[in-house]
């Protein structure tokens, strides 16, 4: 079974001022629309066709690249759509607030601690929050379309919060300034699917 493009949760305008609606268009149809589509052409006809996207990331280091590049392209857009919302910003509650304070201190401290994984990430990839097998959470960051489910990653565990810092995730609107993007996209998080993840 082919995997599908999913639509998104929102308008594509619906992020603006701080993506723009250029942007959310291009980086959805464009860029995660051949992500899935190079990664149903890479596994047809072979038995990952029969897998969930997790069972493929799980085993990535017995696939081509072609696979971790756009299988890894395919779920990190996927999650990135779900943990931005126009209604996100703000800062989490309950257990996952807990969590944050008990590992980086405090949320600021926190947000700094992502900020910079996300700003010194060189080149293209991403800076995640995750959630390790012992429970307890840890900033980290991929080059490429890599995350954190892969198996030959340093710091493995679920990824709970992701930033794309490829420019074609912000460059129509900052340019070179990916930090003003790093500023701009904690008005957006969805704390709410944040935490959803991480009692699942
Ligand atoms: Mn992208």
């Amino acid at each position: 079974m082919a995997f599908k493009l999913p639509d998104l949760p929102y308008d594509y305008d619906a992020l603006e001022p701080y993506i723009d609606i250029r942007t959310m268009e291009i980086h959805h149809t464009k860029h995660h629309g051949a992500y899935t589509s190079k990664l149903n052409d890479a596994i047809q006809g072979t038995p990952a066709e029969s897998l969930s996207i997790e069972e493929i990331m799980a085993s990535m280091s017995e696939y081509p690249v072609a696979v971790r590049n756009n299988g890894g392209g395919y779920f990190n857009h996927n999650l990135f759509w779900t943990i931005l919302s126009p209604d996100g910003g703000g800062v989490p509650e309950g257990e996952l607030l807990d969590a944050i304070n008990r590992k980086f201190g405090s949320f600021g401290n926190f947000k700094s601690e992502f900020s910079q994984a996300a700003a010194n990430r060189f080149g293209s990839g991403w800076a995640w929050l995750i959630r390790k097998e012992d429970g307890s959470l840890a900033v980290t960051s991929t080059p490429n379309q890599d995350n954190p489910l892969m198996d030959f990653v340093e710091v493995k565990g679920i990824p709970l919060l992701g930033l794309d810092v490829w420019e074609h995730a912000y460059y129509l609107k900052y340019q070179n300034r990916r930090p003003d993007y790093i500023e701009a996209f904690w008005n957006l998080v969805n704390w709410d699917e944040v935490a959803r993840r991480f009692s699942k």
